[in-house]
């Protein structure tokens, strides 16, 4: 099939959730008739619910998704869309480091390839690992295993599919789920007495009982849900300390989410990645697959909403909207303190460098017969690279990469497999030691391109893997490409 050929067809398959979703319909509305009535307004206020959390025992978890056209539950209505095990989002895996993680995936989804990424695992690229080069057609099952080293960072990750030029659809759908990864460690057991709990963010865009896809034309708004639900309620005791994990799961969009005045709010761990203390924070921007875990106090009672705040341009400017209420009520307790956290993570700025490389990401005219921008990285077009490899890493050293956006948008930059540390943005260093697994790039102003310095050492894994722009929408457009680590 000729490239431009793909490309229209991958455009054709941007527009298949809705009539999918539709023929979904005909299948589930005796499943739907029996749960309730399907599509309705969306209900608002309930109590924030969390996705059902699936723990290792014996040093193993091992779980089946089930990818197909279901009816779930977005704002309390009954919704078609397509879905893992007919939940959105889909299920908490919880895990200590050292264990063993399998995934079974099996791919009802109609005429659709898929495969599965788990997003910030530090874990082999191989085989059945975390190999995002796996084609599972439609009809297909394949089976990921991982090893969760037994020094991994403990955090919030998470799980997608991850199959070139299907990624937006299927995670806009709802394909997605949190990967949580603990540690016996003095440093979690000191987080494990504030109460946790987990914030999935996600868009939908619900017509006709349907998630729409990317294309529609329905005039329906397109609202960020919490874990599925619509401006929940979140409760807390007044002096109380909560951790909050936040993750960002819309496929294409930023989220800056504001902390209400009258409410406290410390960062402690970006991606997943502790900071070496608890960092103040007003507002918060989550790229695309970004999370943040904060701890949160409010010491009087009332109710608070936290909103998902305007920022950026254009295409990537964000709708102001309420995303959840936080109601302070109850008996007040002994205000809780800070935890005393210490540095875990390697500053890598003072290590010599092994390589530098500089990594362009770009935007170019269409490919004949499609209106779709390419999205390039050094010039190149994901399908383009072949067998070759933007980047052969020398495991345990350190490289310096400089990404570069001579775009118009914001690219959130990320790699698969570790973190990295980031160095600088736009010039400006970074205070402190802080680790990412994807970091926005900006745009190009007034003729400079946009940069930011990071600087990773790859450890325990060769293999190869991709880099990618994180709005999917720009990936299953060409802005990926693939890299490798050798002995
Ligand atoms: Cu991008």
């Amino acid at each position: 099939m000729s490239r431009t050929r793909m490309k229209k067809r991958a455009l054709a398959a941007l527009v298949v959730v809705p009539a999918v979703a539709a023929g979904t319909l005909a299948i589930g509305l005796s499943v739907a008739a029996s749960q309730g009535a399907l599509g309705g307004d969306p209900i608002t206020g309930q109590p924030l619910k969390e996705p059902p959390v699936v723990r290792s025992k014996n040093g193993r978890l091992a779980i089946t998704f089930t990818a197909k056209s279901s009816i779930v539950s977005i704002g309390g209505r009954n919704v078609g869309t397509w879905a893992y095990n007919a939940r959105v989002p889909g299920p908490t895996l919880e895990l200590n480091r050292g264990d063993y993680l399998q995934i079974t995936n099996v791919n009802k989804l109609p005429d659709q390839p898929t495969n599965l990424h788990t997003h910030g695992l530090h874990v082999s690229p191989k085989g059945q690992g975390d190999n995002v080069f796996v084609n599972s057609p439609s009809g297909n099952t394949f089976t990921n295993k991982y090893k969760i080293p037994e020094d991994h960072i403990p955090g919030q990750y998470w799980y997608h599919p991850h199959r070139h030029m299907y990624v937006t659809n299927q995670v806009a759908a709802g394909m997605a789920g949190t990967i949580i990864v603990n540690a016996d460690t003095p440093e979690e057991r000191e987080l494990a007495k504030y109460r946790t709990r987990l914030m999935v963010f996600q868009q939908f865009q619900v017509a006709d009982g349907a998630v729409q896809g990317a294309g529609s034309k329905s005039s329906a708004p397109l609202l960020t849900y919490v874990n599925g639900q619509l401006q929940p309620v979140v409760d807390i005791r007044p002096g109380e300390m909560q951790r909050w994990r936040l993750s960002n799961m819309q496929a294409n969009n930023f989220l800056r989410i504001q902390v209400p005045s009258g409410m406290k709010a410390w960062i402690i761990s970006t991606d997943g990645n502790p900071t070496s203390r608890p960092i103040p924070v007003e507002d918060m921007l989550l790229p695309p697959a970004g999370r943040r875990t904060i701890l949160v106090r409010k010491d009087t009672p009332s109710d608070l909403v936290v909103q998902n705040i305007p920022w950026g341009e254009g295409k990537q400017a964000i709708a102001q909207q309420d995303l959840f209420t936080v109601r302070t009520a109850g008996t007040a307790r002994p205000k809780q303190s800070l935890p005393t956290m210490q540095a875990v993570m390697p500053d890598l700025r003072g290590m010599p460098v092994a390589n530098s490389r500089t990594v362009t990401f770009s935007m170019g005219s269409p490919l004949p017969g499609s209106t779709t921008p390419q999205f390039l990285i050094n010039n190149m077009n994901y399908d383009s690279w072949g067998n070759k490899n933007l980047a052969s890493m020398k495991l345990n050293t350190v490289e310096e990469w400089t990404l570069t956006n001579t775009s118009g948008e914001y690219h959130p930059f990320h790699i698969h497999i570790q973190p990295f540390q980031v160095v600088s943005i736009n010039g400006v260093p970074v205070n402190g030691v802080e680790y990412r697994d994807t970091v926005q790039i900006p745009p190009m102003a007034n003729g400079v391109p946009g940069k930011v310095v990071i600087r990773q050492r790859y450890t325990d894994f060769t293999g190869r893997f991709v880099i990618h722009c994180h709005i999917l929408f720009h990936e299953d457009n060409g802005m990926m490409a693939p890299v490798q680590v050798v002995k």
